[in-house]
This record gives structure tokens, sequence and C-alpha cells, in this order.
């Protein structure tokens, strides 16, 4: 609300959208809070298009989502990780912004009540009203965001977004029911103190990537501060603990991943407009994750991503890797 006060023309739709997002979060919040006691914990028998095993919970957070803005008249289509394709709203609905979303990331670990979290990335339609939304929403790089953020279901249910006025935290008080302002105006430092990256994959890496995760191991005789390995396999909550303390996440190419595993439009460039925002930097190793023009809606990219030093160096080496052309 004050943000939107510093804009004069806005409407309040941008505003009502995050309110609509917060609501789902809410719902979210408190099916995972109640996970292990109600019939939602394991898998739902059925694949998402990335071939990975959906989880009930996977589909609640999935409805509950699309359920909040679908017919408000703010959005003009949705499209989510756990879908094949993306809904467009009726045409009299169809609002200005278009909502891309993984609704529950790291799912994994909800059996095992690790944290997860859910990432929304919010664009402009491009489409008139005439031609109708489409695909051609969705498909924009990540300049282009006008908000993202995500929730993540840990000790406490966390709100962190940008608007690109900076990057908010807002902890949920369950008691009132309410997300109430807790880290204003996040920086993340230069250099971190972490280094997150599953390394059971050492041997899939290119001979850059060991290199990178060997210098943040070992510090590379100075060129980079060794660091503490610190791994959840929930990309939320890796990418939340570094944001606050420091560190840099990295999933790299690996030959059995050769584009890496995770997703541009749902968890790639919402994040990384984030971390831009708090002053960090996210790359695929060549190019800035935000100027990825994407070109299919389930696009993986390879994502390094972090505190601005440590990205800067492990872009020098993996770039390097890349312009020398193969044998
Ligand atoms: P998950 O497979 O549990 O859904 O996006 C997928 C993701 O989790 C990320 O949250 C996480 O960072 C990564 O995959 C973990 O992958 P690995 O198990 O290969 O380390």
């Amino acid at each position: 609300m004050e943000q939107e006060r510093l804009h004069p023309e806005a409407t309040g739709e941008l505003s009502n959208l995050l309110y609509d997002i917060c609501l789902a979060a809410k719902i979210i919040s408190r099916q995972v809070r109640r996970a292990g006691l109600t019939d939602i914990l394991g898998g739902s028998g059925t694949l998402n298009v990335s071939g990975d095993l959906q989880q009930k919970l996977d589909m609640f957070a999935n409805e509950t989502v699309r359920n909040a803005v679908q017919h408000t008249g703010r959005v003009c289509i949705t499209a989510s990780e756990e879908d094949e394709a993306p809904l467009v709203c009726p045409r009299e609905e169809q609002g200005k912004y278009v909502l891309l979303y993984d609704p529950l990331d790291g799912s994994t670990n909800i059996d095992v009540n690790v944290s997860i979290g859910t990432i929304f990335s919010i664009h402009r339609r491009v489409t008139g009203q005439q031609e109708g939304a489409s695909d051609r929403d969705c498909l924009q790089p990540g300049y282009r965001q006008t908000a993202a953020g995500y929730i993540l279901y840990g000790s406490s249910t966390m709100l962190v977004y940008t608007t690109g006025q900076g990057v908010h935290g807002f902890t949920l008080d369950p008691t009132i029911g309410e997300f109430l302002l807790s880290h204003p105006s996040i920086r993340t430092p230069a250099v971190g103190r972490y280094y997150s990256v599953n390394e059971s994959n050492w041997n899939r890496w290119s001979p850059a990537v060991q290199r990178v995760v060997g210098a943040f191991k070992n510090g590379d005789g100075g060129a980079v501060q060794a660091k503490n390995a610190r791994y959840i396999g929930s990309l939320v909550a890796d990418f939340h603990r570094n944001l606050i303390s420091g560190g840099i996440f990295l999933y790299p190419a690996a030959t059995n991943y050769p584009q890496g595993k995770l997703r541009l439009l749902y968890e790639a460039a919402p994040l990384a407009l984030v971390v831009e925002q708090a002053g960090g930097r996210a790359t695929d190793g060549c190019r800035s994750i935000l100027d990825i023009v994407p070109e299919d809606l389930h696009q993986k990219t390879p994502l390094v991503i972090g505190s601005r030093d440590d990205v800067a160096f492990a872009a020098r080496v993996i770039g390097a890797e890349a312009a020398v052309p193969a044998k």
C-alpha cells in the first residue's frame, strides 16, 4: 500500500493481486501446518509435465492459487509448473496481469516435514483485449516482471516479494492471520557464508562447475572466500537462507540434466528478480537469468544465484569454459 502511494497512476490492481496471493498462501500454510494430521501427505499418483511425481499437497496448492486469482478480473492467464498448459481466463474476466507460479516447490521434502515454498512471478499482459490472452503473455523475459516473490513455509511462514523497489519480507502472525512487515528492504551480502549445491552430482558436472564448487569449498588460492555447505534441497528454503545470511545456490547443467533441473519461468526468473533487487545476482553461467527470452513454458535452465561477488566468480569460470569451442 505504501509503495502504491508512490505511483499516483496506480489502480490498486497489483496490490489486490498480491493480496489474492497472500490469501492463497494462508490457506496453503494452514494445510502444510496440519499435513501430518490430515490425509494429505503422499503422492497423488500422477506425474507433471517434467515427469515429477505430483504430491497431494502440490495439487492442493496448485488449485488454491488458481482459485484465489482466477475470477478476480485482475489476471488474464495463469501458468503453473504443475499444469501442462496455461489457463486462460474467460474473455470478459481478463485483467491486465499474467501470473506464473510454482505452487509448492521442494515437493520431495513434503512428506518429511522440511521447509517448502510457493514461488510467483507477475507480468503485465502483452496481448490486447481483442486478441485475447495467450502463451505470448507468459513467454516474457524476467527483466519485464512487474513483481515476483515467494512464500516460505518454514519455522514461520514468510512472504518475500519485490515490485522493483527493493525486497520486503512479511511474517505470518497466525494469531491474527495477517502477514506483518518483519524484514523491510532486505539486502544480501556481496560475499556469502554458504554454498548450496547437490554435490552428489559432482561426476556429472563439467570441469568448470567442479572448479567453482571446489573453490567455494576450499577457497581456490584466495580467488573466493571458502564457505560452509548448506543444502536443504528445497530451492525456496536454500535461497531464503542465502538471501538473508549471504551465500550462493547452484543447480548447474549436468549430464543427467543437460539444461539444468530448475524451471526458468516458475523458479529461476522470479528468484532472480528478488535477488537482484536485494543486491545479488543470478546467471545460467553465460547470461543473466533476467535476460533469457523463454521459448517454452516449461523451459529449464542452469541456475547460479546469490551473493554478487560469488555469482560473478562462478559466471567467469563457467562462462570461460562455454566460450571455448567444443572439439
Ligand atoms: P523437488 O525436486 O523436491 O521439487 O524444483 C525442484 C527441486 O525440488 C528444488 O526445490 C530443489 O532445489 C531441487 O529440485 C532439488 O533437486 P535435487 O534433489 O536433485 O538436489
